[in-house]
């Protein structure tokens, strides 16, 4: 259970580090979100300004022009299945029996 506990610790940390730079210390805007997707996942995804701008289009729920924690958790959610996918593709996890 320690591992399920600091993944999200990470999670909310994460957020704050960028929720808290501009306006609403608790929503991501536009220039926050791209931040915290550069630099936290730009090299993985290859985060460019489309890519930001089609995330914040998709997890901005209710329209507000910001992302709360909540939409920030099912990006996280998606992003998660979509890097499980990735190594499952890889066969980066090579089974120990054999
Ligand atoms: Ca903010
Ligand atoms: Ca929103």
């Amino acid at each position: 259970m320690a591992g399920r506990s600091g993944a999200m610790q990470m999670l909310i940390k994460t957020f704050h580090k960028y929720s808290g730079k501009e306006g609403d210390k608790y929503t991501l805007n536009r220039g926050e979100l791209k931040e915290l997707l550069l630099e936290e996942l730009g090299t993985y995804l290859g985060v460019n300004n489309e890519a930001v701008e089609k995330v914040m289009n998709d997890l901005d729920a209710n329209n507000d022009g910001e992302v709360d924690f909540t939409e920030f958790i099912i990006l996280m959610g998606a992003l998660t299945v979509a890097c499980n996918d990735f190594f499952l593709d890889t066969k980066i996890f090579i089974p120990l029996t054999k």
